[in-house]
């Protein structure tokens, strides 16, 4: 005899404890980067708490996670739910991982009321979804929507050492196999929904605590590198330099004092400078950086882009060195299904939740799927809007509404 599904609060704020310990780091935070030992640590985790539970788990080419619970017609595609598990070098307990482990709860608290959904339910842990350590993010997404890994990413070295993707993407599949099913890339979804912190200041200055995510903004990486003359520091005299780094510097200067302050809703970062040879007394060969662009309008985001490669290859053209920039990653900006958001509105009045419409100004797994199947996301606060750094923090109140406002969710798109 079925009961209505109710959030096993203990059981949930338990779950986000033992998950932050997986990679868990000295400041508070964890560093469980894509397909390292941290991330199959946290696989096998969530993993064993699903088997446990006698749901069946499943594992692609990429290494997508999916854990499914079967549901009256099993023809039907199923409602997916989740988000990632992987996280930012210094990254917060909350990023991913409370998308994931909400989606989790909720098909426990299904199970525990032995909820039988109209469809199947599936919990999906992303592969990849940061991007820091092999570059581009949300390849597990983007790979599942493309049926394909793209070619290019066979040959992809992580960004701090000689790893290959695809060395770590086979041992990370390897190290699960046993204990779960093989599926090939990619199938029919009836639907998408993920939770996930806002990552910015507004649902917590408004003091709302869910925020209805209409779309996200689009988001392009770029990596400069200038190439110049290593030279003796204490010898070469100014005009026989050729200095990549000065070049870059000025070229950045003018891009830190344009880009932002004169276009409302742009976002510019450099996030990672690498100089060669890196001695201190040698004037640099080689100076890169990477180059993280965003607006909610492709248009505006074509503009600024080719502001940036205009204004790097003036500043290299005015020191004498050469200057290449490479496009490594173009999510074009998303609006999500109307029927999907206006599902929530109504799952959110059902469940007596004040709601803000917001575009996300970070980049998500559900940009992709959107491509896919009807999908949208829920956000709930973070302190200060504080994200990608280890004092993250979520409030336990706001991670019980959250998932709360997820169950209704999920169930009026099984209704
Ligand atoms: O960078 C992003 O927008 C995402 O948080 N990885
Ligand atoms: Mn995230
Ligand atoms: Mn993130």
């Amino acid at each position: 005899m079925s009961r209505k599904p109710e959030i096993n609060s203990d059981r949930f704020l338990a779950r986000i404890d033992d998950f932050a310990a997986v990679g868990a780091t000295p400041g508070g935070g964890v560093n469980r980067q894509a397909l390292t030992t941290g991330d199959r640590e946290a696989r096998a985790l969530l993993t064993a708490l699903a088997r446990a539970r006698g749901f069946s788990v499943f594992q692609d080419d990429i290494a997508n996670l999916f854990i499914r619970m079967e549901g009256k017609d099993s023809a039907l595609p199923p409602l997916l739910i989740g988000s990632h598990l992987d996280s930012q070098p210094a990254g917060g307990r909350f990023d991913g991982a409370l998308g994931t482990l909400t989606a989790f709860e909720v098909l426990e608290s299904l199970a525990d009321a032995a909820f039988e959904p109209a469809r199947a339910v599936e919990v999906v842990a992303w592969t990849n979804e940061e991007g820091c350590r092999f570059s581009p993010g949300c390849m597990g997404s983007r790979a599942f929507v493309e049926g394909k890994i793209p070619a290019a990413w066979q040959e992809l070295q992580a960004v701090d050492d000689a790893s290959r993707f695809d060395d770590e993407r086979l041992a990370t599949i390897e190290a699960l196999a046993p204990d779960v099913g093989h599926r090939a890339l990619g199938f029919p979804v009836g639907a998408y929904l993920e939770l996930h912190i806002e990552q910015g200041p507004s649902l917590e200055s408004e003091k709302i605590p869910i925020g209805i995510v209409t779309g996200v903004q689009g988001t392009r990486w770029l990596e400069a590198t200038f190439e110049g003359q290593t030279a003796h520091a204490g010898t070469t005299a100014l005009e026989y330099r050729r200095d990549p780094l000065k070049a870059l510097s000025a070229g950045l200067a003018a891009l830190y004092a344009t880009v932002m302050p004169e276009n409302a809703g742009a976002r510019f970062t450099v996030g990672r400078i690498t100089v060669t040879p890196g001695s201190i007394n040698a004037i640099p060969a080689q100076a890169s950086c990477t180059i993280d662009l965003r607006h909610p309008e492709a248009t505006v985001l074509d503009r600024l882009e080719a502001d940036v490669r205009e204004r790097l290859a003036k500043a290299a053209e005015t020191e004498g060195v050469s200057a290449s920039i490479r496009k490594t990653a173009d999510m074009a900006p998303v609006t999500f299904a109307e029927d999907v958001v206006a599902a929530l509105q109504v799952a959110a009045q059902k469940a007596g939740f004040r709601t803000l419409s917001m575009v996300s100004g970070a980049f998500h797994d559900a940009l992709f799927m959107a491509g896919h199947a009807p999908s949208a996301m829920i956000f709930v606060p973070c302190r200060d809007g504080l994200s990608h750094n280890e004092a993250e923090f979520v409030k336990t109140e706001d991670s019980i509404a959250g998932a709360r406002m997820f169950l209704a969710s999920v169930l009026e798109m099984l209704r």
